[in-house]
């Protein structure tokens, strides 16, 4: 890429004139040429990821790393004296999705793409995302989070599509994103819309009139559902994405040929989590719509299906009342119950019906029955869900079930967030690692080496000192860098426990106010959003800003211990956070945290984990051994039994072990009602004492115990240096390359 040329042919003058704005909109512009002309040859089978949630991040540099040309870029401009980061920052990050399982979608593009292999993503283009999370008053508010302006990445297509609901009718449009792959193809992320929405029916925060969904369908992600017309809504969205999906997939099928009797030799569909599910009843009706008798529509469609799991959370298990689908969508009941009665005739356990005896569709049930395919997302998770969760499915369908370790791209979790690590571990063991991952485990030769050990804290040094002047910049907070970092970010979630975080934080704090101060200083980072109708998660955030507040205001502690929560968690600060982090919090309640990849991020980033045994920590933990990591806690064992026997009473632990007692009655202590909300703190507390469901008071002690510890270890430099480079190490298994590589061997079978 030749800057000068490209600034003159945009805008008629020399690269140092143009704003960063003009910039940004021609290097996309070029880039997005520059891909365009990578897609690979359409082969006959495809792989179709659909997916309610697609966190790709800003794609800027990303597409230029992925292109090759990123150091020539930053480079050119940097003659110019501009920086590419500040350019980046022009880009507003795409905001489609919540957690984990879209950023996993994000990260497995990647990977098919990098892996040249024929597969494309579907979802849809919300555009307000998720939302945008404001801090007010120490607790969280929501906005909007627009991010569609005329430079973005979409590109609309002439692909339109009609979709039909019992009372109402839309048109459809679909955008691409272009997907690029490390040194390798383009692939499309298509995202559907409706033509007919309208952004100005958001009134105060992200309150809006949930029954226009000819306006509303595409504006949000996870629409409130704490009524019946919020319910129905994601009903509407799940319904648009896969009618749209399944119409572009029959399309692409018939392009090539196919005659429908042998779809599953051009289409394989991978449910990621039951939001598509509805895709499976779709394609039969209009399979039989098209001449296909029943039996052999189901079959075909059967054959078709993959489905993945990732989350054993019972209320997160979608259930959807047959009412709420006649009023919607009534057009899939006949086809559902034709579904359920096969399974009724088949089979007398009635945990594996389909609709069960009130009347709710069983999500995940359809999909289990009706894929050739069900996994997990860790090896813990898919035994869990072999053993317990599924178990009567696993009986009836043992082949079917398969683990599907997950898995993130080295390209934006290391390459660009971290490119001072990357430039070094390529001066130790070459560029092979970028394409082939296992190939860091070459770093191992280096752990007794005082030199190498030294310049990885070195670098963590920068990358702290980038991240205080980040948090500085926005948010005014000033972080001491000479601390350790300790970091928990990810979905607030009672099950992901950054409440148990936060009761360290206070038995902390009050042991400094005692005079016990910590040997090195601590600076203690959250970073998440909390579902606006999740009360208790939004107290959990209260209790956190209270204490940042409490700490930062106090001149006794606040030498020795600083909390802070970034506003607006999302990729682009994850991408900050990571490569500074020195311990990485993963302590959900054992079972509950079906994989986990932000563990498998901090890793690779030299950062040691902190955590219980669950999700992928237990596959780290193999990999890095007892020496490198902190695991503490219950088992899932242990845990499940606890849940089975209904014996767990937290009020136990709370009178018989002082440091829960006083950490606990801190949270309704006069100091923190002073900067706090008394109903808030008041109901957080309650919880905790009378229910606290994810258990966070087993745990506590040795928690406590194994936080200090791994604080004692932090203050020998060298000996934690071996720790951070043994890490990065192993973090090669967790390359998402590898994973997609296991689901197209053991599931999709492209070519
Ligand atoms: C609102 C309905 C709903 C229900 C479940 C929305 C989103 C979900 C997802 C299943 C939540 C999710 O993101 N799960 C995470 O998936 C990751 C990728 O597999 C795992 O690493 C995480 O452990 C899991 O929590």
């Amino acid at each position: 890429m030749n800057l000068t040329e490209i600034m003159v042919a945009y805008y008629n003058k020399p690269l140092s004139l143009c704003s960063n704005e003009e910039i940004y909109f021609a290097l996309l512009k070029e880039s997005d040429r520059m891909a365009a002309g990578k897609e690979n040859k359409p082969a006959v089978k495809k792989l179709y990821y659909i997916s309610a949630e697609f966190l790709i991040g800003k794609l800027l540099s990303n597409n230029l790393i992925n292109l090759g040309v990123y150091d020539d870029v930053r480079q050119q401009l940097l003659e110019c004296g501009k920086d590419i980061c500040e350019i980046e920052e022009i880009e507003c990050e795409p905001s489609l999705g919540n957690g984990g399982l879209g950023r996993l979608a994000a990260c497995f593009l990647d990977s098919v793409a990098t892996l040249g292999l024929n597969g494309d993503g579907i979802g849809i283009n919300y555009h307000f995302g998720l939302f945008r999370q404001v801090f007010r008053e120490n607790s969280q508010t929501t906005v909007p989070d627009p991010w569609i302006t005329e430079n973005s990445w979409l590109n609309k297509t002439d692909v339109s599509y009609r979709v039909k609901f019992r009372d109402t009718e839309v048109a459809a449009r679909m955008y691409d994103i272009n997907v690029t792959g490390y040194d390798s193809t383009t692939r499309k992320l298509h995202l559907f819309d409706v033509e007919s929405v309208d952004e100005s029916v958001v009134g105060e925060g992200i309150s809006f009139d949930k029954s226009e969904i000819r306006k509303n369908l595409t504006l949000f992600l996870y629409p409130d559902d704490s009524d019946e017309a919020g319910r129905l809504l994601r009903i509407y969205q799940q319904y648009f994405m896969v009618s749209c999906a399944a119409q572009l997939i029959l399309d692409e099928a018939a392009a090539k040929g196919c005659s429908l009797h042998d779809l599953s030799r051009y289409a394989v569909i991978q449910i990621n989590d039951t939001h598509p599910t509805m895709i499976i009843p779709e394609l039969i009706r209009l399979l039989t719509e098209r001449g296909l008798l029943m039996d052999e529509a189901i079959k075909t469609v059967s054959e078709c299906c993959a489905y993945t799991n990732h989350t054993i959370l019972a209320e997160a298990l979608e259930k959807w009342p047959v009412e709420y689908l006649k009023k919607a969508v009534p057009q899939l009941v006949p086809i559902i119950e034709i579904l359920d009665d096969k399974v009724r005739r088949k089979y007398e356990d009635k945990s594996v019906y389909i609709i069960d005896s009130e009347e709710r569709v069983h999500m995940a049930h359809i999909d289990i029955h009706c894929c050739m395919s069900v996994n997990g997302v860790a090896k813990l998770h898919t035994d869990i869900l072999k053993e317990t969760e599924l178990h009567h499915f696993h009986k009836i369908y043992p082949d079917k079930f398969n683990n599907k370790t997950n898995g993130i791209t080295f390209r934006r979790w290391l390459m660009h967030c971290n490119p001072e690590l990357t430039a070094f571990i390529s001066s130790l063991i070459g560029d092979g690692f970028k394409k082939n991952a296992q190939e860091l485990e070459k770093l191992l030769e280096y752990r007794n080496d005082m030199r190498v050990l030294q310049k990885l804290t070195d670098i963590k040094q920068i990358k702290k000192k980038q991240l205080k002047d980040y948090i500085q910049k926005k948010q005014g907070i000033i972080l001491c860098e000479d601390s350790v970092f300790d970091i928990q970010i990810k979905r607030l979630h009672e099950y992901k426990r950054q409440q148990l975080n936060a009761l360290y934080l206070i038995h902390k704090y009050l042991e400094i106010k005692s005079g016990v101060i910590p040997e090195s200083p601590i600076t203690a980072v959250f970073g998440g959003k909390a579902a606006p109708a999740y009360k208790i998660a939004q107290d959990i955030i209260h209790l956190i800003l209270c204490l940042q507040q409490l700490t930062s205001e106090d001149s006794h502690v606040s030498p020795y211990l600083n909390i802070v929560m970034v506003e607006n968690y999302n990729v682009s600060a994850a991408e900050k956070l990571i490569p500074a982090c020195d311990i990485s919090e993963q302590i959900s309640l054992a079972s509950k945290e079906a994989s986990g990849t932000g563990n498998m991020k901090f890793m690779l980033n030299g950062a040691v984990t902190l955590g219980t045994v669950d999700g992928a920590n237990v596959e780290i933990h193999d990999l890095v051994g007892d020496e490198n990591i902190y695991i503490f806690g219950d088992s899932s064992d242990t845990v499940v039994k606890r849940y089975s026997e209904g014996s767990y009473n937290p009020m136990d632990y709370y009178e018989k072990n002082p440091r829960i007692k006083r950490a606990v009655d801190f949270i309704t202590s006069n100091q923190l009602l002073k900067v706090g909300n008394k109903e808030k703190l008041e109901r957080l507390s309650e919880e905790l004492l009378h229910k606290d469901w994810f258990m966070t008071f087993p745990d506590f002690e040795s928690y406590v115990k194994v936080r200090e510890k791994a604080y004692s270890d932090y203050k020998n430099k060298t000996e934690w240096a071996e720790k951070m480079l043994v890490n990065i190490a192993m973090a090669g298994y967790f390359s998402s390359d590898r994973t997609i590589a296991e689901y197209n061997n053991d599931i999709w079978h492209l070519s």
